[in-house]
């Protein structure tokens, strides 16, 4: 046997683990060897096993590595560990991973990785997240990569640790590299001692545009399947390329809708779109925002009391916002602008001349 059918062996193997799911949780912990033999599996062909919506009921190709009391535990939406404080249902399945911790509640670190996998330019990794904390930002939540011992943070997540925060939020964070970089994905969460406290995480998935145009020629496995079935439909929802027409435009009507570029998809990157609206001479524009998720501190929408970016500032807001805004003429400009990394799902509102 040569090292690449050992390798092909491998990958094999372990894409049935991770299907079969065969692994039992209570004696996974105890297998650490086993768990770093998996490591060993071809970075290109690690790249089909990082996907997971943890419907299987196992958190593999998901690694935990906590070393405190706190765990990452594969969770049923229907029987929840810690009963008083459930996760919102998911959009999709029953199950996602939590971090879940002893009788005490004792707070602690948490960890997840990846196996190491090739990265390749144009690579974006998304997932949905639940963080939640009895004090803002009380628990941390963030996706850091690691190529060899250098760990560069990709998204921080820690400003939507609040305790009013009881939704499941999508995100997509782009993995910075220019050409095909071996590496390893790695989740560190702080999950906190009170009652409210909660991190959770579901549909993981390796989003990667560019892969027909930059494969190898020494792939064999023809495991690329899974990844080649899923970009035709993740393509449509990929955030670079939004509709122009829905990025800002004139409004005259006495009320309407307005949104973020791609709504409810993720928007863009590095987007800035002007949304005018004016209506009859002598009402105003009632602004009501029905839904708000944006990167807190970097992607903003703005309204302004007239119909220009001089005009004054009624509101500035990023992550959440659930004002009311109304203007003091009968015009009014709403510029939405994101910046070149991590795309939420946007707002929506609704305008009317009152
Ligand atoms: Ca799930
Ligand atoms: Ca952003």
């Amino acid at each position: 046997m040569n090292k690449n059918f050992l390798q092909l062996l491998f990958a094999v193997v372990s894409i049935a683990v991770c299907l079969a799911g065969r692994v039992p949780v209570t004696s996974r912990k105890a297998e650490g060897h086993h768990v770093k033999a998996r490591v060993s599996v071809d970075p290109l062909s690690s790249r089909s096993l990082l996907d997971n919506d943890f419907e299987s009921g196992f958190e593999e190709p998901w690694y935990d590595s906590s070393p405190s009391t706190v765990h990452w535990v594969v969770e049923d939406f229907y029987t929840p560990f810690e009963v008083s404080y459930a996760a919102p249902k998911p959009s999709a399945g029953t199950k996602y991973l939590r971090a879940v911790r002893n009788d005490q509640l004792v707070s602690g670190l948490l960890i997840l990785r990846t196996l190491t996998f090739t990265a390749l330019p144009g690579d974006e990794i998304a997932f949905n997240f639940w963080i939640r904390s009895k004090y803002t930002g009380g628990n941390t939540l963030e996706l850091v990569m690691a190529i060899g011992e250098t760990e560069q943070t990709l998204v921080s997540l820690t400003s939507y640790s609040t305790s009013v925060n009881l939704e499941w939020r999508p995100m997509i964070a782009p993995i910075p590299v220019s050409e095909p970089v071996d590496l390893t994905l790695i989740f560190y969460a702080f999950c906190g001692g009170n009652a409210e406290d909660a991190i959770a995480l579901d549909d993981i998935v390796l989003l990667s545009p560019n892969a027909p145009t930059t494969e190898p020629t020494t792939t064999t496995t023809q495991t690329t399947t899974t990844p080649l079935s899923l970009s035709p439909t993740t393509a449509t929802s990929t955030p670079t390329t939004p509709p122009v027409e829905v990025c800002g435009g004139n409004y005259n009507d006495p009320s309407g809708i307005i949104s973020s570029p791609n709504y409810p998809q993720p928007y863009g990157f590095d987007e800035y779109c002007q949304y005018i609206i004016q209506v009859e001479e002598d009402k105003r524009v009632e602004l009501d925002f029905l839904y708000f998720n944006t990167e807190g501190g970097a992607d903003y929408v703005t309204v302004y009391d007239g119909l220009t970016t001089t005009s004054p500032v009624l509101l500035r807001a990023s992550g959440f916002n659930s004002d009311i805004i109304t203007t003091t003429t009968n015009k009014c400009l709403v510029v939405h602008s994101s910046d070149s990394q991590n795309s939420f799902t946007g707002w929506q509102a609704t305008y009317r001349s009152s």
